[in-house]
């Protein structure tokens, strides 16, 4: 009797113990560069999403009424779009229910087709070129403004508030440095500002002494950068090697904690203005506020820009994961889509018929005892 008693118990704990190890698990697969020159903005992104999970797993996700464990699947494209391509492909087909990425336009358009074929949404953080979103892919969402909002706002800084009368432009021929300096460029001359140069360079570059000096003939009072930080902070050196005492602006690619340790003592208080691609504002401001608290606890690390969008595109996609009762691709895209009013760390997520956010923010940043310092937030 009693022999008979302890195997029913063995069997029922074994049944106990398979349910627990059968639980679902959601892969939610993540793309940045965690190699190569912006290899430090690619973690930042990648922590944003690892942060996200955690938080969300900790808390406990229940899809259609059964509890989920999410799986980060984190991949690296080294910011080059051959390696972007063969990431996503990497993904799709370790079946992962949604991808956060990629960080860089030059990564995330060409990547859209593969996700978009396979049916996979897709929600990008950083991606800033407009094109990302014009494919007509019903599976491409992102969560910043894009270039037009971040380059056209610039350009009219760059006359309106800055006063520049001689402005020149840099670009690292990258779909999204070419694209915010054609935004910045198109928005200055609207602005009655005067365009005096347009040299080119390339995300890889460490030397631009050539180019700086051919500018400085035409002795500009601003330099707009279209590229990444990891390139504008030696551009900034050497600026000031060559005595260009112009002021330094550039989109949300330069808009990093990092840049003030690569331009060092070279960087003047107040000398860069940047616009980081979203932004929070009054009560919301505290939300953003204890994200990078906690970030800063789980990692030891201050936030370089993106981070907290990745860990907002997580929940949005988790989120739309729940309310469809299934994280099956095809199920939980169409309750993505009409993501309305989402509050995020990062503000109110809307998308739009294209996938891209509705009424998205810009704030504006300079730099001042080596330390991002907020200008204002504009929409
Ligand atoms: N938005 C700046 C960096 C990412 C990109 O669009 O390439």
């Amino acid at each position: 009797m009693q022999m008979k008693f302890k195997a029913t118990a063995v069997a029922v704990l074994t049944l106990v113990a398979g349910a627990t190890f059968a639980q679902e698990v959601v892969k939610i697969g993540h793309v940045a560069p965690i190699s190569g020159a912006i290899a430090h903005l690619g973690k930042d992104n990648e922590n944003g999403a690892r942060l996200a999970i955690e938080e969300l797993n900790a808390k406990g996700v229940k899809i259609g009424g059964k509890a989920v464990k999410l799986e980060l699947v984190s991949e690296d494209d080294a910011a080059d779009p051959k390696q972007g391509t063969a990431a996503a492909q990497k993904l799709v087909d370790s079946k992962v229910s949604g991808v956060i990425g990629h960080l860089n336009s030059g990564t995330s358009i060409p990547a859209s087709k593969i996700y978009s074929d396979a049916g996979i949404p897709q929600i990008s953080p950083s991606a800033t070129n407009p094109k990302f979103t014009r494919s007509g892919y019903k599976t491409t969402f992102r969560v910043v403004a894009d270039d037009v909002h971040l380059g056209g706002t610039l350009g009219r800084y760059a006359v309106n508030n800055v006063k520049g009368k001689s402005i020149a432009v840099i670009d690292d021929r990258t779909a999204y440095g070419q694209g915010v300096a054609e935004e910045f460029e198109k928005a200055v001359k609207a602005s009655g500002g005067k365009l005096v140069g347009h040299e080119f360079t390339t995300d890889k570059a460490s030397d631009f002494m050539s180019i700086l000096t051919t500018l400085k003939a035409k002795k500009p009072d601003v330099v707009f950068f279209g590229g990444m930080d990891a390139v504008a902070g030696p551009m900034i050196r050497q600026m000031k090697s060559l005595g260009i005492n112009a002021k330094f602006m550039g989109g949300d690619g330069i808009c990093t904690s990092e840049l003030a340790k690569l331009a060092g003592d070279a960087m003047s208080d107040g000398q860069v203005i940047c616009a980081e691609a979203g932004g929070v504002e009054g009560q919301q401001k505290k939300g953003m506020e204890d994200f990078y608290a906690r970030y800063k606890t789980r990692f030891n690390a201050d936030v370089q820009v993106y981070a907290p969008y990745v860990y907002d595109a997580v929940n949005v996609m988790v989120d739309a994961m729940v309310r469809a009762k299934s994280s099956e691709p095809a199920k939980y895209l169409p309750e993505l889509a009409k993501t309305t009013g989402y509050k995020g760390v990062t503000g109110t997520i809307t998308f739009d018929e294209k996938g891209d956010i509705k009424n998205g923010a810009l704030t504006l940043y300079t730099y001042k005892a080596g330390k991002r310092d907020q200008i204002a937030v504009v929409r």
